[in-house]
């Protein structure tokens, strides 16, 4: 069958400071290729709409695969799915990813027959069989973790080996537009999957069901050989809890000869604890890091269930720059927050030489906040919910809390744009410009425009077509472990805390 593949456009945040490839994406093309399908991949992160309808004129899908990792994409996807189906009646359409698996049954209502199918938890293994049973014209209630109009499947299940499918990144056209920072342009690799720790505020770990898989360093590092970008964006949720892992991949590494630049995102206590692997891998090219610091006092941290403390976030940010790294920090902005507060926070985030960001209190499908809060929902709609607006009440005025916000990412964003930090990142501009590539010096001209308080306060007038739905009374007081989690917790035992 002719499977296009779709992951939709990009949101306010990856405007600004990043846009990375479709990594799930090309994973299931990989499946599906591997299944004898022939595969297109339409990234609107970096392509336009029209590029969608053309695509649906000129090489006429029997498929179309949705990739629904963001809840705030849920409008775009239903109206491209509609749009699709009107054209093309027959061709069948499935949607899967992140998102998609929290919220199967209001997404097929929302599309009123325009969505075949949600695809819950990993694609991989599943998707080739969704596009056969499509050919054969059989039933898809019997695949795990498919939901259709009519009926679910079983629960989905996890992939024996995460090796099986080399992402197809040959089908992610305009690559060169993938870029994070000056790290541009920037690839995407996955070593592991799922995270074994449980915050609040989070649903890696619900959608895999706390477990926590890895590549074989050989399997990760033929991966990583057959990446042409010299940068790489490592998405695993914490990268080397396991420091024999680390360390596994860093000699594959060594003995290929291989050269790149490289980023990850970790937790304070495992950068304590491992401190060795992250120093080795500096000496491989390890240059940005992000640290999932979330608060700044412990109350905040235990209110989010991080599991650290402040003294461990503090010790891991001194090892970080003690490690010459670049540093990114994120704090969850409450929407309690008053003046007092922002101006705390700014106090802080001033007083250290990381780069802080601030992102607004979500919960989202699949977090456990999402049971205690979503009766507090100022909105229904989904476009919001991404981390930039707030969607519970806010203690100030709405306007003026986003005036704070926007008034404090403005002042911690300045501290790396000042003449100093301009006039040192300047030839980074201007090698990057040099090799054609225009990212990194964009970005830095772009937040004053893209983050106004008009704009992210104007977001809450459009109109909403699509209401997201709120759970029951019932679900929130007595949560199941399906309202919990997509891949439900296996007999493997959690690696940490
Ligand atoms: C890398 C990443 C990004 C990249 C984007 C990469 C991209 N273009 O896809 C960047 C840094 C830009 C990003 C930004 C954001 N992200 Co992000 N991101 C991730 C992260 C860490 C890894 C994603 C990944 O590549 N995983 C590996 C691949 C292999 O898995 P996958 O994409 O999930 O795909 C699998 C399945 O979902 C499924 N699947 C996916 N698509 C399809 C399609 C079909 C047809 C089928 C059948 C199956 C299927 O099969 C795939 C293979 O198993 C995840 C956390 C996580 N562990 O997944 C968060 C995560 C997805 N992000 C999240 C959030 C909140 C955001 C932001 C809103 C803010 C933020 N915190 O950064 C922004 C806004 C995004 C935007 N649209 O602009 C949340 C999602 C919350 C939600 N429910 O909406 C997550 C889950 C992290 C978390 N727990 O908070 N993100
Ligand atoms: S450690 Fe990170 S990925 Fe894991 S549950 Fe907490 S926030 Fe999510």
């Amino acid at each position: 069958m002719r499977v296009l593949l779709v992951h939709p456009s990009p949101l306010l945040f990856s405007e600004i400071y990043l846009r990375l490839e479709p990594l799930g994406v090309e994973r299931v093309a990989a499946a599906l290729l591997q299944a004898g399908h022939e595969v297109q991949l339409l990234d609107l992160q970096v392509f336009q709409e029209r590029d969608f309808h053309a695509a649906l004129d000129a090489w006429r899908p029997e498929t179309i695969g949705f990739s629904l990792n963001y809840l705030a994409n849920v409008p775009e996807v239903v109206d491209l799915a509609r749009a699709a189906r009107r054209k093309l009646p027959h061709c069948r359409i499935m949607v899967g990813g992140h998102s998609a698996s929290f919220i199967a049954a209001e997404l097929l209502d929302h599309a009123d027959g325009a969505i075949d199918c949600v695809v819950r938890g990993e694609g991989e293994a599943v998707a080739p069989q969704v596009v056969d049973a499509f050919a054969a014209g059989t039933g898809l209630e019997s695949l795990p973790g498919v939901v259709t109009p009519d009926g679910s499947g079983p629960p989905p299940l996890l992939l024996s080996d995460l090796s099986l499918h080399t992402p197809a990144r040959h089908l992610a056209r305009r690559r060169r537009r993938y870029f994070i920072g000056h790290l541009d342009p920037c690839a995407s690799i996955e070593f592991t999957r799922g995270c074994p720790w449980d915050c609040a505020f989070c649903s890696a770990w619900t959608f895999y069901g706390r477990s926590y898989r890895m590549l074989t360093p050989e399997a990760a590092v033929e991966d990583l050989a057959q990446v042409a970008e010299p940068n790489v964006f490592i998405v695993d949720d914490v990268a080397f809890i396991k420091p024999e892992h680390g360390m596994g991949i860093a000699d594959a590494i060594e003995r290929r000869g291989i050269r790149k630049q490289y980023y990850l995102e970790t937790r304070a206590d495992v950068l304590l604890r491992n401190r060795e692997v992250f120093e080795r891998w500096v000496k491989l090219g390890l240059q940005y890091m992000f640290l999932g610091i979330e608060a700044i006092d412990e109350e905040g941290l235990k209110r989010h269930r991080k599991r650290t403390h402040k003294t461990e976030n503090d010790r891991a940010l001194e090892i970080a720059r003690e490690l010459g790294l670049i540093v990114a920090v994120n704090i969850i902005t409450d929407p309690d927050w008053d003046e007092e507060r922002f101006a705390v926070v700014r106090e802080w985030a001033l007083s250290v030489p990381e780069i802080v960001h601030l992102t607004v209190n979500t919960p989202y499908p699949g977090t456990e906040t999402w049971l205690t809060e979503s009766r507090r929902f100022t909105t229904r709609d989904y476009r919001l919910f991404d981390v930039q607006h707030a969607v519970m009440p806010t203690r100030l005025p709405l306007r003026q809390f986003y005036t704070e916000l926007v008034r404090s990412q403005d002042i911690l964003n300045r501290k790396h744009m000042g003449f100093t930090a301009l006039r040192e990142t300047a030839g980074i501009a201007l090698r990057l410009l040099a090799r054609g590539q225009t990212n990194f010096l964009r970005m830095l001209w772009k937040f004053g425009s893209v983050y106004t308080v008009d704009r992210l306060h104007g977001d809450h007038e459009r109109e909403v077509r699509y209401p997201l739905r709120v759970p029951e009374a019932a679900r929130v007081t007595r949560p199941s472990r399906d309202d919990l989690y997509v891949h439900h917790p296996t007999a493997v035992a959690p690696v940490a805390p």
